[in-house]
């Protein structure tokens, strides 16, 4: 790998302050009513960034209030739909404004490639925020042609407050997902951070409000999940919940929402996506692809390409290329320029990653490289490859979550079908072919939410984006994902000739 130089020089040390570490409610950076912290890790070493004021139930009370008071009483869903769009405009414009310090904090708190975050997630959420702030003043219901004397409308309104548990493999993005379509449809929210990642969506939201927008309407609570994140999900005052993470958790959010108040409930879980690789495909840029789907983000991507079929006729040439490729992977702080693969976010996610990686070679998959740890401090891994992979092995069924690719044999289009569809989940899969055909014929049969044809991982603030299966219901971006925030009122009136 191209590693050594980067783990063993001294790391890069941050050149941003943290300064925002408290709950956020109201527009106040407030301590946690129990007085409590925890600490926030850097994944290169496992030292402390910051303490974080620890939320938990009495804290989401307080934000929940917060909320339900900007809903209730205005002004968020009293101002007129331009009105929000143009803070969300100017929120754009300030998260591009602070790029590079947005960008630092994300990947000091995440470990994720500095470039990726500054090049393209930053820049990402600008453009997601402009998407929905465009969407704010568009949002209407319809005319309906009813049989009798009636003149029948829709309203489109919002639902309420929206309470929003993210995950830590894209902090920011995931805030922009949730958060955006949210507000464009004139709803308030909570959203609780994950443990792991508190520090960007601080800097984020604090910027939100330097762009006006009013005090209530986005509280952010950092804290734990079975603590912070179940109140908010059980909370009798919030009507919608939206969730990312794992499956297990998903059920757990479900169940909550649905024992309290019947609170509309989107998920978006886990994932053990196909990326199909026919005879015919280009193998030079099906490996290219295959590499990224998988290593990308460090492998904690909910869509990675994790379980990669290839024809048995280009499956020699595959393995020894996608090996030469892994092989090239530059893993190291994430804060140079040219790394491509930093740290895992902690030392769990590191373990199960290294488990999984253990069961992989006792089932006995071919282990072509990689397979441990990189270093002695942070959570690093090697970038990880196996051949041979079986559908029953442990490896080629969960999710792993981390830099280790399963490569795996197939002889025909029928057979790869029902083999990758041969799954609790249905997030997202890959087919690269070029035979016309092919593709249309695996992008009806595979049951999943996003299909991609001879690319992997385009993502577009217009792009709808969401779960088969155990990995969820609901869509997030594009125009689907307002219908996640948005209440239908019938509205019916006699006309003038009815029989009273
Ligand atoms: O997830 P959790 P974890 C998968 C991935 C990973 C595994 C475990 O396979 O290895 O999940 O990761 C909050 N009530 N994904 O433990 O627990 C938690 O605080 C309410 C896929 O980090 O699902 C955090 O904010 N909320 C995924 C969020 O849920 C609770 C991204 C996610 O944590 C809660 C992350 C509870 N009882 C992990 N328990 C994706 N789809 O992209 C936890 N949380």
């Amino acid at each position: 790998f191209s590693t050594a130089a980067a783990l063993e020089e001294p790391i890069i040390t941050p050149s941003v302050q943290v300064n925002h570490t408290q709950i956020l409610i109201n527009g106040q950076f407030v301590d946690a009513v129990s007085g409590k912290t925890f600490p926030t890790l850097d994944p290169r070493t496992g030292d402390v960034i910051a303490h974080v004021a620890e939320g938990d139930a009495e804290d989401i009370n307080r934000a929940v209030a917060a909320a339900r008071m900007a809903f209730d009483e205005g002004p968020w869903p009293k101002m007129t739909a331009y009105e929000r769009s143009r803070i969300m405009f100017r929120f754009a414009d300030l998260i591009e404004k602070h790029n590079d310090e947005i960008a630092t904090l994300e990947t000091w708190d995440n470990g994720k490639p500095y470039e990726q975050a500054a090049k393209t997630e930053v820049p990402m959420m600008a453009r997601l925020f402009r998407y929905y702030a465009g969407w704010a003043d568009k949002i209407h219901g319809l005319t309906v042609p009813a049989d009798g004397p009636y003149h029948v409308q829709t309203l489109h309104e919002p639902i309420g407050v929206a309470g929003q548990i993210v995950p830590w493999n894209f902090p920011l993005l995931m805030y922009a997902w949730k958060v955006g379509p949210a507000l464009a449809c004139g709803n308030t929210v909570v959203i609780k951070t994950a443990e792991q990642t508190p520090l960007s969506a601080l800097y984020v939201t604090n910027l939100f409000h330097e762009a006006g927008l009013p005090p209530g309407v986005v509280n952010v609570v950092p804290g734990f999940g079975p603590t912070a994140g179940a109140a908010l999900a059980s909370h009798m005052d919030v009507e919608k919940i939206a969730f990312t993470g794992s499956t297990d958790t998903g059920k757990i959010v479900s169940e909550l929402a649905a024992k309290s108040n019947l609170k509309s409930v989107t998920l978006e879980l886990g994932g053990k996506s196909p990326f199909i690789v026919c005879e015919d495909a280009d193998i030079d840029h099906a490996v290219e692809l295959a590499h990224f789907a998988l290593f990308f983000n460090q492998g904690q991507c909910c869509c990675a390409g994790s379980r990669t079929f290839v024809h048995e006729k280009v499956y020699d040439e595959f393995v020894e290329k996608a090996k030469a490729r892994a092989m090239k992977r530059v893993v190291g702080d994430p804060f140079k320029t040219g790394v491509e693969q930093g740290p895992q976010i902690d030392a769990e996610q590191f373990g199960k990653i290294l488990k999984y990686i253990r069961s992989g070679i006792e089932s006995g998959a071919t282990l072509e490289t990689g397979g441990e740890r990189l270093g002695t401090k942070g959570y690093f891994v090697q970038p990880t490859v196996f051949s041979n992979v079986q559908d029953d092995m442990k490896i080629a069924a969960e999710e792993i979550f981390g830099p280790v690719q399963s490569i795996l044999k197939f002889k025909s289009i029928d057979e790869v079908i029902k083999r990758a569809n041969a799954s609790r989940y249905g997030l997202a899969a890959g087919v690269f072919t070029k035979n016309i055909a092919t593709a249309h014929t695996m992008m009806r049969a595979l049951r999943v939410g996003t299909v991609w044809i001879n690319c992997f991982d385009v993502f577009d603030a217009a792009i709808p984006f969401g779960g088969y299966k155990m990995s969820g219901h609901g869509r997030e971006k594009g125009i689907y994902s307002l219908t996640n925030y948005l209440q239908v009122k019938a509205v019916v009136s006699p006309l003038r000739n009815a029989a009273w």
